[in-house]
């Protein structure tokens, strides 16, 4: 992953545990000005979801970035 990739993830990933959760996508989208339901968040995460845990990985978030 390039240094963006990880610049961008570590400012969405407010708590630093490494994993973007929909709560953390909810805020972040506040920031932004487009605020999003905890349910339209979550269903945002299942789509990167690739293992099916609930989170986005650093590894998920760099393939959603690059296609
Ligand atoms: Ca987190
Ligand atoms: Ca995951």
């Amino acid at each position: 992953m390039s240094d963006d990739y990880a610049t961008t993830f570590d400012l969405i990933d407010a708590d630093k545990d490494g994993r973007i959760s929909a709560v953390e996508l909810v805020r972040l989208m506040e920031v932004l000005g487009q605020p999003v339901t905890l349910d339209a968040a979550q269903e945002g995460v299942q789509k990167l979801d690739k293992d099916g845990d609930g989170l986005i990985d650093r590894e998920e978030f760099a393939a959603f970035l690059q296609k």
